[in-house]
């Protein structure tokens, strides 16, 4: 953590054209998909106002929003010297998966640096010091408020030390995931499953019980239409506290399998953020969705929905401790990343996030941001819904 940040600018330390190039980027930044980093747009602006080039990131692996935006100035060959650049968080200044950002910005001769937020992520941080030594005039706090809101979850799991969380469930219409039987192949669509394997190619791990490998036996891998592996492969963890049979295809043979003996979720998530998992999808079955959602854990739902009916079989979920409405966890729809309602093939593709908690809001946050304390603290609460003894009575045996 950066910890409390001081040097936030009166709104009125921004000029119209930098107010408006942060909400280009804003807009750009939800071109990206959810995961192990941040969603982020950049956008520079001209000495006379005028926006030059967006850029967006991509998600973890590729440019940074700010190098996406200088590159595709330098591509349209527009000159980039006494620019501003406008950008959803603070540059970063490290040498990650990519280069630092803060360098690429004094390389590339732009002059002023206007940031809604700051980096909390401790390998990332001390951008904006890095610009300021190099003569770079900066500035921060503009749409401060809006920046939080756009990564609220992710700021959540990098303040919690957690992977973030993608949760998803392939279900028929009335929630089921398995037919009586056990027949599960194929509910989704092959379309909503090239999806799934698209996703399983970008993050870090992928989760199932225990019960799922027993049943199942899921290869877990990312693959393309032909079925064939593709290059990144994510670690397969199971969870739970029987053993993983010596033959099951979770195995595989290429050593990228952890099991983790643990019923808790919270457990299951600090072991794989040992194990360098930053961004986690927990694929069922309905025992470790019900937990991961019981708990409050799940940054991201993705849920396919098939036209289709069993009317009885294997639910979705197996309770998440509600017993009242007053408690029942809302959802809002999320538009990053391909929109909140997508077809895929015949199935339907719902995104979604965790409703905030509905808290009182402190009238001197929208006339000033003054620091990403009085979000975090907010943000923190939208966890405190389902408590946890509540989701443990709901799990049995994975
Ligand atoms: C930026 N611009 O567009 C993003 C930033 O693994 P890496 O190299 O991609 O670094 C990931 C970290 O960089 C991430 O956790 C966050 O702190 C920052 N993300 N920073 O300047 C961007 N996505
Ligand atoms: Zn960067």
């Amino acid at each position: 953590m950066t910890g409390l940040q001081t040097n936030h600018q009166p709104v009125s330390a921004f000029t119209a054209a930098e107010t408006a190039a942060m909400d280009t980027a804003l807009e750009a930044a939800l071109q990206g998909p959810r995961g192990a980093n941040p969603l982020v747009g950049a956008v520079v602006v001209g000495p006379d106002g005028s926006q030059l080039a967006t850029g967006y990131h991509r998600g973890a692996g590729t440019a940074h929003a700010e190098a996406d935006a200088i590159a595709v100035a330098v591509s349209a060959g527009v000159d980039l010297h006494g620019s501003t650049m406008v950008v959803t968080l603070e540059p970063c200044n490290h040498v990650g998966r990519t280069g630092p950002c803060a360098q690429a910005i004094i390389d590339a001769g732009i002059a002023n640096v206007v940031y809604a937020v700051d980096d909390p992520h401790d390998p990332a941080a001390g951008g904006a010091a890095t610009l300021r030594a190099a003569g770079v005039s900066v500035r921060s706090g503009l749409a401060a408020e809006r920046a939080l809101e756009l990564n609220r979850r992710w700021f959540q799991a990098v303040d919690a030390k957690r992977p973030f969380v993608t949760l998803h469930i392939a279900q028929t219409m009335d929630s089921r995931i398995a037919a009586e039987d056990g027949t599960s192949q194929w509910i989704s669509s092959p379309e909503s499953l090239a999806d799934n394997h698209g996703i399983r190619s970008r993050i870090d791990a992928i989760l199932v019980g225990t019960q799922t490998v027993l049943v199942d036996n899921p290869r877990l891998t990312a693959r393309d239409a032909n079925g064939d592996a593709t290059g990144k492969q994510p670690l397969r963890a199971v969870m739970g506290l029987r053993d993983v049979p010596e033959d099951a295809a979770v195995r595989g043979d290429d050593g990228k399998v952890l099991h983790l003996p643990t019923r808790d979720p919270h457990e299951a998530l600090a072991m794989l953020f040992t194990a360098g998992t930053r961004h986690v999808m927990v694929e069922g079955g309905s025992k470790i969705l019900s937990a991961f959602l019981g708990e409050g854990l799940v940054d991201e739902l993705i849920v396919y929905l098939a036209p289709t009916l069993l009317g009885s079989g294997t639910p979705a979920l197996n309770g998440l401790g509600i017993g009242t409405l007053a408690e029942a966890q809302r959802w809002e729809w999320d538009a990053a990343s391909g929109g909140a309602v997508q077809f895929l093939g015949r199935d339907l593709r719902l995104h979604l996030l965790p409703e905030a908690a509905a808290v009182p809001q402190d009238p001197r946050a929208t006339a000033q941001p003054t620091s990403r304390q009085s979000a975090s603290t907010q943000s923190t609460s939208t966890d405190s819904l389902p408590a946890r003894t509540a989701a443990g009575t709901a799990m049995g045996g994975y």
